[in-house]
């Protein structure tokens, strides 16, 4: 056996290109746990918590995309300082951080007011049921006459098996019973975030392997070059470079596989 190496250097380019690229596909692979939270053509996936909630498909996109729209959300609940609006129930694979983002567009020409923003509601079943266990909001807005981006990562209460993602509106003054206030909901996404641990053992396994890969490597002889030597064959060649098969007056050379003597 004998070692063959590969240069140094060789595979430092392509291995550091498969380790970002396993960065990069890993971020961008994790999977989006919330259901039509674009809403590129309907509602569909989202309910209310509220009787008093109606919720319509809307051309106004965050993005201004001409194929997609968002969730137009109108409320007239009658009570003050409650949340109600949109809702979606989430059930979460495992505990670990995630990262909540939504857009928020509040038309200013309203005669109520209220506060929008998101809600997350944790829960010890899986179904969002079993219990509360911790509610906790996300963005905050009034009146805008533009979209507003809401982000934040989450580490989830100890024992949270789902959560609700709440698009609210809720009513800080309302001038008149019926009164109605509509804000739309956009780029709702929850996304899975691996933890730094995963992170880190992931790269150092990935290094690993480009180390090893770039270490001279222990290779087999070719089959041929185990086989035994060619015998070796003697030929005299005599001064005029005919071949005899007499030694003298011939000098000699050998020909062959084996080394020369
Ligand atoms: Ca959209």
């Amino acid at each position: 056996m004998r070692r063959r190496s590969i240069p140094p250097g060789t595979l430092l380019l392509p291995c550091a290109l498969a380790v970002a690229t396993l960065v990069v596909t890993g971020r961008a692979g994790a999977d989006d746990l919330v259901t039509n939270g674009h809403f590129d053509q309907d509602t569909v996936g989202w309910g209310t918590n509220s009787v008093d909630v109606a919720v319509e498909w809307d051309v106004l996109d965050v993005d201004a995309s001409p194929t997609s729209g968002s969730a137009e959300v109108t409320s007239t609940d009658s009570r003050l300082n409650t949340a109600v609006g949109i809702t979606q129930c989430l059930t979460l694979p495992v505990e670990e951080d995630f990262d909540f983002a939504g857009s928020i567009y509040v038309p200013s020409a309203q005669a109520e007011t209220a506060t929008v923003g998101y809600t997350l509601d944790w829960y010890a079943g899986t179904t969002c049921s079993g219990g509360r266990i911790f509610l906790e909001g996300v963005g905050n807005t009034t009146l805008t006459d533009t979209w507003e981006d809401f982000a934040d990562r989450f580490r989830p209460p100890e024992g949270s098996r789902s959560v609700v993602v709440l698009g609210r509106i809720a009513f800080a003054s309302k001038n008149q019973p019926d009164g109605a206030f509509t804000a739309h909901f956009d780029a709702i996404s929850f996304v899975p975030e691996p933890g730094a641990t995963l992170c880190f053992a992931t790269l150092f396994m990935a290094l690993a392997g480009c180390v090893a890969a770039t270490r001279p490597q222990r290779v087999a002889r070719p089959a041929q070059a185990r086989q035994a030597p060619v015998a070796k064959r003697s030929l005299w060649i005599c001064s005029a470079g005919t071949p005899r098969a007499s030694r003298s007056p011939c000098r000699a050379s050998r020909k062959g596989r084996g080394p020369h003597r």
